[in-house]
């Protein structure tokens, strides 16, 4: 036991050297990405035990990706070798004067195609505690959707705790079509990473304390804990950050408020999912206020660090929180 499976797109990213725009760069950094492989790269890093599901053509550019996974340690048998692209997308990093801005090339990609059909369920879960995906699967089409629903529905018969992320992406679907394949999926999920705002935007939740409503959504979808992680926003270069974890039963913990300097925020969400997922996976004893701070640390860190994936140790989060107040996790 101990393993999570992610199931999502993987995604290159591209990106032109410092603040540079697509326009100008003749030179690009390129990094492997995807907000569920993010979560399979961090969990590893980590010294989990992860495993992806997803789908990669069978050709140069898959294999890179593929070798970009093997590298951070993550399982990779289960991926498919199917279709004929990788989904891509472009970022241009912004300043404290403008914002970054994001283009996605990846329609048709590989795992928009793909299906659990060929799947041998009793291998894939084989000493998996968690099954781990996000809205943004559910956003890549029909076939996406319905394949996404089979893999939960099957894990949560096995008693596989599902984790989700609302991760609502406003370039990918409109908000009716988001809130109606939330309501399909939540009543499998058992641990949730969101804010108030998905409850309120997508759920159409009313605006009222924010505990009531988290309390409402997680007793509607029996859900077994909320996550989320608020960032006050100081520029493109600087916020701060606080994640907070709210459990049926024991009640709601907060991590401390981190400073942060943003080197580059993408995946900061996805290494703090993974974060929490470690704590409670491979740390289930502790207490709630040890495992979100651990969660909210690797957030911080992997703003930090070029690229999407969080390539960072459990020591580092830890040093990183002694570092803080010296009251870390060890
Ligand atoms: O959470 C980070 C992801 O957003 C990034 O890796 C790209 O998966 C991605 C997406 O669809 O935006």
């Amino acid at each position: 036991m101990g393993r999570i499976v992610t199931l999502g797109e993987l995604l290159i990213r591209l990106s032109p050297p410092g603040e540079r725009t697509l326009k100008q760069t003749d030179q690009w950094n390129v990094y492997v990405g995807g907000a569920e492989m993010n979560v399979a790269v961090a969990f590893s890093s980590l010294g989990g035990d992860a495993r992806t599901l997803t789908a990669l053509p069978d050709n140069a550019v898959g294999g890179m990706a593929l070798a970009a996974l093997r590298k951070e340690g993550v399982d990779t048998s289960f991926i498919a070798r199917q279709g004929s692209r990788v989904g891509l997308y472009f970022v241009e990093k912004g300043t404290s004067e403008r914002p970054s801005k994001v283009t996605y090339d990846r329609a048709f990609s590989s795992f928009t195609g793909w299906t659990p059909e060929n799947l041998v369920w009793d291998e894939l879960f084989k000493g998996v505690d968690v099954l781990h995906t996000t809205g943004i699967t559910l956003a890549l089409g029909t076939t996406a959707r319905q394949a996404a629903l089979a893999v939960v529905k099957e894990a949560s018969r096995r008693g596989i705790r599902i984790s989700f992320d609302f991760n609502y992406r406003s370039k990918l679907w409109e908000i009716n079509e988001a809130k109606q394949a939330f309501q399909e999926i939540l009543p499998y999920v058992d641990i949730c990473f969101g804010s108030s705002k998905d409850l309120t935007h997508i759920l159409g939740y009313g605006k009222e304390e924010q505990a009531d409503l988290v309390t409402s959504f997680m007793k509607e979808y029996d859900i077994e804990c909320f996550a989320s992680m608020t960032r006050t926003t100081y520029s493109n270069t600087k916020h701060t950050l606080q994640a907070s974890v709210m459990h049926k039963q024991k009640g709601t913990a907060y991590s401390p408020a981190f400073d942060v300097t943003i080197h580059d925020r993408i995946g900061g969400g996805d290494a703090y999912a993974a974060g929490l997922l470690y704590q409670l996976v491979h740390h289930a004893g502790r207490s709630q206020e040890d495992q979100i701070q651990f969660a909210a640390a690797a957030g911080v860190l992997a703003h930090s660090i070029d690229g999407d994936a969080f390539v960072l140790a459990k020591e580092d989060v830890e040093a990183f929180i002694q570092s803080q107040d010296g009251s870390g996790v060890v």
